[in-house]
């Protein structure tokens, strides 16, 4: 064991012990950490990607109370599925995600946050508006991250998502828009953030990367990274994108003004850590 310092992104990194065997490659987590994102290749097996799948489908057969009401526009979304059902749980409880994440944002300490499903049909062609995640979440703290994984292949076709290279270290908190088509259920305004830029209306200005994906690659982002997604102009493929996240041991309660009501938690306290069962830890897996 030695321990290392990583800290080329601006963010202030906490200290890091490494294993002898890394289970991510340092070039792949100074990427992550001066980009806000890298694509990790075939990090979930075709069998998993397959019970995946059929986790979907049984979510969209039958969607949970936590699910999003896209229906209409063939964008099918939902929260917290791995406590509705057994396949999601035994995923991000179970995969080496957990572990993933530790060596990514460096913290020995890694807790499951929320799991959340993004469905395109083909030819749905409702956006994704660009934003970050942390402003809708009722947490503070820099380890915040999320797996973003492709149970469909994904290209510029049928929707990919797009980030903004480096924009996670801006310290920018954008004021949260619904994704649905119309702004009826809109966030309350928080004084503090700002709205978010018009990416779109000048790509060009913007250093904007994005992945094309096999099934079982993934993206993982920073919280803070901005990004958006196309619709799907592709009439034969459906994007199927199952994004995990998860938080290390500097994340506090934080119910902000604006932040999703389905993400707060009553019984911690604002500011306390998120030390609770409702949030297990799932890396190190002996904890
Ligand atoms: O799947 C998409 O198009 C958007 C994904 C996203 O915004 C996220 O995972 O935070």
């Amino acid at each position: 064991m030695s321990d290392t310092v990583l800290d080329r992104s601006g963010l202030d990194q906490p200290r890091l012990d490494r294993p002898a065997q890394p289970v991510v490659d340092e070039e792949t987590i100074e990427r992550f950490r001066a980009d806000g994102v890298v694509a990790l290749r075939n990090v979930v097996d075709a069998e998993w990607v397959e019970r995946l799948r059929e986790g979907v489908a049984a979510e969209m057969a039958s969607p949970s109370p936590t699910a999003h009401a896209y229906e209409s526009t063939g964008f099918f979304g939902g929260l917290d599925l791995w406590r509705n059902h057994s396949v999601f749980e035994e995923f991000v409880l179970g995969s080496r995600l957990g572990e993933y994440a530790s060596a990514m944002f460096g913290s020995p300490t890694v807790r499951m946050y929320y799991d959340q499903l993004f469905v395109k049909a083909p030819g749905a062609s409702q956006p994704v508006p660009w934003h970050n995640d942390q402003p809708y979440w009722p947490i503070s703290g820099r380890q915040v991250m999320s797996f973003w994984i492709a149970l469909d292949e994904v290209d510029a076709t049928n929707g990919r998502v797009e980030y903004v290279r480096g924009s996670h270290a801006w310290d920018r908190w954008f004021q949260p828009r619904t994704f649905a088509p119309t702004n009826a259920h809109d966030y309350t305004q928080n004084p503090d953030y700002e709205p978010a830029p018009d990416v779109e209306a000048d790509r060009d200005a913007y250093d904007i990367v994005s992945f094309d994906l096999q099934p079982g690659d993934a993206i993982a982002f920073w919280a803070m990274v901005l990004h958006g997604s196309r619709g799907n102009s592709n009439p034969g493929r459906a994007r199927r994108g199952y994004a995990v996240r998860y938080i290390g041991d500097d994340v506090r309660y934080d119910p902000r003004i604006g932040t999703a009501d389905a993400l707060h938690y009553a019984e911690l306290e604002p500011g306390a850590p998120m030390a609770t069962d409702h949030y297990p830890i799932v890396w190190p897996r002996s904890a």
